[in-house]
C-alpha cells in the first residue's frame, strides 16, 4: 500500500543537495476542534477534520546539521538526550524517512520554548520544526501543503503547526493519505487569546496514542464522535470566519468535553482531566454566570486552556491570578540558513 507522504520524501531526496546546517521554528498548536481516533494509524490519519490555533512564540526551534563525528547525535534543551531515549528514537526514526538507506549523519538541537510549567505537549511543533530544518537542510524546496503532509508521520496534530494562526487540517478521503493535510484560515483576529491554567505539569501516564486508540476500540461513545466532530469543525471555521467569538467559544468547549466523554465511556475508562481541572473548569462556569466570556478547551492533559478576547484579560485575571496569556497574532517567524 503506498504512502504519499512517504513517495514525496523519497522522490524529494533524489535532488537533496549534501546537508547544510537549517534552523526552522515551529509553533505549538491547541486544536479548538479535535483530532481524536484514526482511520490509519500507520499514516496518521484521522476520521475527522480539525482545527487549531497556533501558539505564536510558544514552539520548538531546531537546526538540522551535518555530523562533525560522523555519528547522529541530538540534543534537547541543550543537552544531550542518548540514542536510545525514546525522544530520540522517535525523532531519528522520522529523520530516517529523509535519508532512506543513505549514510548521511546528522546533529539535531532541539529548543522548546513552551514553558515547562504550562504543561503543554511539544510533539506537534517538535515534529513541524525538524521538518522545516530537514527540508532546508537537504535543500528539498517542498511546499508547505508537503511539508503538512510528511510532519504527519511524525505526530498528527504536527501537520498543523506549519502555519502561525487558525489551521485546518482536513480529514481528506484517500487511502494513501495524499489529501489529509493542514492549510491556514485566512483570517487575522489579533484580539484572540488562549490562557493556560496549570494544573500538572508532570508527565501523562497515557499518551494520547495510547489514549486515542484505546478509546476508538473500546468506548460505546465513540461511535457517534467522527460524525458530531466534522460538524462541530465546520461550525467552528464559519465561527471564525464570521468572528463570532461567543459562538466559537461554545463550539470549543462542547467540542473538547465530547471528546473527554469518549474517553470516560471507555473500557476501562480514560480521564485526563483530574479534581483540580474540574475544579478550574467549575470556577471558570460561576464566571461565566457572573458575565465573564470565557471558554475552555481540554487535550490530553490535565490543565485547562482558555479562549477569551483582549478585552476580558483583566477580569480573567482576577479570576485565574495565575493564567499565563498567549497572543496567537503576536508573532514573529524565524528561518535561516546559516
Ligand atoms: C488535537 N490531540 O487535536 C488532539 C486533542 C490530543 C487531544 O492531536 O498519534 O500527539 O502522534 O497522531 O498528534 C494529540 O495527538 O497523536 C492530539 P499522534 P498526537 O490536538
Amino acid at each position: 500500500m503506498t504512502n504519499a507522504a512517504h513517495t514525496l520524501v523519497t522522490c524529494a531526496m533524489e535532488r537533496a543537495i549534501l546537508p547544510q546546517t537549517f534552523t526552522s521554528y515551529a509553533p505549538s498548536n491547541i486544536a479548538l476542534s479535535k483530532y481524536w481516533g484514526k482511520r490509519d494509524k500507520h499514516r496518521n490519519l484521522p476520521l475527522n477534520s480539525s482545527l487549531s490555533i497556533s501558539l505564536a512564540d510558544w514552539g520548538t526551534k531546531t537546526t538540522v546539521a551535518p555530523s562533525t563525528d560522523d555519528r547522529d547525535r541530538i540534543w534537547l534543551n541543550g543537552a544531550e538526550v542518548p540514542c536510545d531515549d525514546s525522544f530520540a528514537v522517535k525523532a531519528l526514526a522520522f529523520v530516517r524517512l529523509f535519508r532512506a538507506n543513505r549514510q548521511i549523519p546528522l546533529h539535531i538541537k532541539t529548543e522548546n520554548s513552551l514553558p515547562t510549567a504550562a504543561g503543554l505537549a511539544s510533539s506537534a511543533s517538535g515534529f513541524a520544526a525538524l521538518t522545516q530544518a530537514l527540508n532546508g537542510a537537504f535543500g528539498l524546496e517542498l511546499s508547505l501543503p508537503q511539508q503538512s503532509m510528511i510532519a504527519r508521520l511524525g505526530s498528527g496534530s504536527a501537520c498543523r503547526s506549519l502555519w502561525h494562526g487558525f489551521v485546518r487540517w482536513d480529514r481528506g478521503i484517500a487511502e494513501d493519505g495524499h489529501d489529509s493535510l493542514a492549510s491556514p484560515l485566512d483570517v487575522i483576529w489579533p484580539e484572540f487569546r488562549i490562557g493556560v491554567v496549570a494544573v500538572d505539569t508532570g508527565p501523562k501516564a497515557q499518551s494520547s496514542r495510547n489514549g486515542m486508540n484505546h478509546t476508538a476500540e473500546t468506548s460505546p461513545l465513540f461511535q457517534s464522535w467522527p460524525e458530531a466532530a466534522e460538524a462541530d469543525c465546520a461550525k467552528i471555521e464559519a465561527s471564525i470566519i464570521a468572528h463570532d467569538f461567543v459562538h466559537l467559544g461554545q463550539l470549543a468547549e462542547a467540542n473538547a468535553l465530547a471528546m473527554h466523554a469518549t474517553m470516560m465511556a471507555a473500557r476501562p475508562s480514560l480521564s485526563y482531566l483530574n479534581a483540580q481541572s474540574w475544579a478550574v473548569l467549575e470556577r471558570l462556569w460561576r464566571a461565566r454566570q457572573d458575565g465573564l466570556q470565557a471558554y475552555a478547551t481540554m487535550d490530553a492533559g490535565a490543565n485547562i486552556k482558555l479562549l477569551f478576547l483582549e478585552a476580558s484579560t483583566e477580569p480573567l485575571q482576577e479570576v485565574f491570578p495565575d493564567v499565563q496569556v498567549i497572543e496567537p497574532f503576536g508573532f514573529c517567524t524565524q528561518q535561516t540558513r546559516v
